[in-house]
């Protein structure tokens, strides 16, 4: 089974004024679609095709060397932005709750100060990328990578990530990436970033 194109759990224009719908509309049905087609391209006829994609991600040195790089860019492309879609709410903001709450206190001293530095990781990659909060395995972790990378490609759980592509903020933000980063924080989803922590 291909991969497919998951539905927006909101309508396009619900993350106004955050996130304009023009942007969700291309950023949903032209981007995140031509990763779904590409990596499906590149799959087909392999023993991967119909493999998690999560388990793809963390086997890349096991797909074959001249589909290796399409599978990275557009298989991260989808995982990537299947997640994103999905720590986004209407209405959302505010601040975690539960134990995901405790251990952002015990990591980073409190939520202002991961979204500062989250912020800050989205802000200094060059070019494009993601800027992420993580589970290493041991305890949280903020870090950005470039491209399409997941921290799926190095057994890492994304708990939040925010796509510092220019596609995503360019028609309403222009060159200013920081004021969408810290405008980003008001349609965060927290009850699902806990309970991707809860199901680490
Ligand atoms: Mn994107």
């Amino acid at each position: 089974m291909p991969y497919e194109l998951p539905p927006l759990p909101y309508d396009y224009a619900a993350l106004e004024p955050t996130i304009d719908e023009q942007t969700m509309r291309i950023h949903h049905d032209k981007h995140h679609q031509a990763y779904v087609d590409n990596v499906n391209k590149a799959l087909d006829g392999t023993e991967w095709d119909g493999k998690p994609i999560e388990q793809v991600l963390d086997n890349l040195d096991l797909i074959p060397e001249d589909k290796r790089m399409v599978v990275r860019n557009n298989g991260g492309g989808h995982a990537n932005h299947s997640l994103f879609w999905e720590i986004m709410k209407p209405g959302g903001g505010g601040s975690p709750s539960g134990a995901l709450a405790s251990a952002i206190d015990d990591a980073f001293g409190g939520v202002d100060d991961l979204k500062a530095a989250i912020n800050d990781a989205g802000v200094k990659r060059f070019g494009s990328g993601w800027t992420w909060l993580l589970w290493d395995g041991t305890g949280l972790e903020v870090r950005s990578t470039p491209n399409q990378d997941s921290p799926l490609m190095d057994g890492h759980v994304p708990l939040l990530g925010i796509d510092v592509w220019e596609h995503a903020y360019y028609l309403k933000y222009q060159n200013r990436r920081p004021d969408y980063l810290a405008a980003w924080w008001d349609v965060v989803n927290w009850d699902e970033v806990g309970r991707r922590f809860d199901a680490r």
